[in-house]
């Protein structure tokens, strides 16, 4: 339960015209990864991130990616994508489809592999995929853009998660919470089991807030012993 908490700061929620400055200042901050969400304009009604932007991501950073794909095609997006190695990369599970092949390609380049549950989407999804996946990415909020509401009683699911991963023996499976992430949220997630803490509008990027304030508060929020 007492797993390493890390931050992964939701790069959609940035002044995209000053990222690569705000990134230099992640990194000083001693933030863990950069999220990346990426969809298509079909699984989510929003278009972001692609391959290129990936690409640039890499070569401004060393810090790992945490990509999450809001996709029909995820396997199409690998076909484009490099990953390099330390980094995330995330499907949806309802997408009906075997992810025996992805989840291989995605271990070869010495990544992890993450599975992404809607806020509606049951635990037994999993079911099928079980031995393919390190993270179960929860979603907080419906996909596809920043600054979401809070999905009502969603934070239970969270506890139920780490219950279901450990009576299947998964202990070593990581959960991430992504959508409106406050500080105070993310506390309360720590200690129900939530390892990675995606920080967008709620948590990181905060109006008249600077990064230097956000970050720390952040950090010390997801670091609190267990009460
Ligand atoms: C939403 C996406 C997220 C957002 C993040 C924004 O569909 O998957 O990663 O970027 O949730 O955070 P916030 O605090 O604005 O909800
Ligand atoms: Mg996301």
């Amino acid at each position: 339960m007492n797993k390493k908490k890390y931050i992964s700061v939701s790069v959609m929620c940035s002044d995209l015209m000053a990222l690569g400055s705000d990134i230099k200042e992640l990194e000083r901050l001693g933030v863990d990864m950069l999220h990346v969400d990426v969809t298509d304009a079909h699984f989510v009604p929003n278009l972001t991130f692609g391959s290129g932007f990936i690409k640039a991501m890499h070569a401004c950073t060393r810090m790992p990616l945490d990509i999450h794909l809001m996709v029909e095609e995820p396997e199409v997006c690998l076909q484009n994508f490099s990953l390099r190695e330390g980094d995330i990369l995330t499907a949806h599970v309802e997408l009906d489809r075997s992810y025996d092949a992805l989840a291989a390609q995605v271990h070869k380049a010495g990544c992890r592999f993450g599975l992404a549950l809607n806020p509606e989407t049951p635990l037994c999804s999993l079911e099928r995929h079980e031995g393919l996946f390190d993270v179960v990415l929860l979603m907080l909020v419906h996909p596809g853009f920043a600054g979401a509401k809070l999905v009502d009683g969603i934070l239970d699911k969270v506890a139920l998660t780490r219950r279901w991963l450990d009576e299947h023996g998964l202990q070593d499976v990581e959960i991430s919470v992504d959508g409106s992430v406050s500080a105070e949220r993310a506390s309360l997630m720590a200690q129900t089991g939530a390892s990675i803490f995606v920080g967008g509008t709620a948590g990181i990027y905060r109006p008249g807030m600077a990064l230097e304030e956000t970050v720390p508060a952040f950090r010390e929020a997801i670091s609190a012993p267990l009460v």
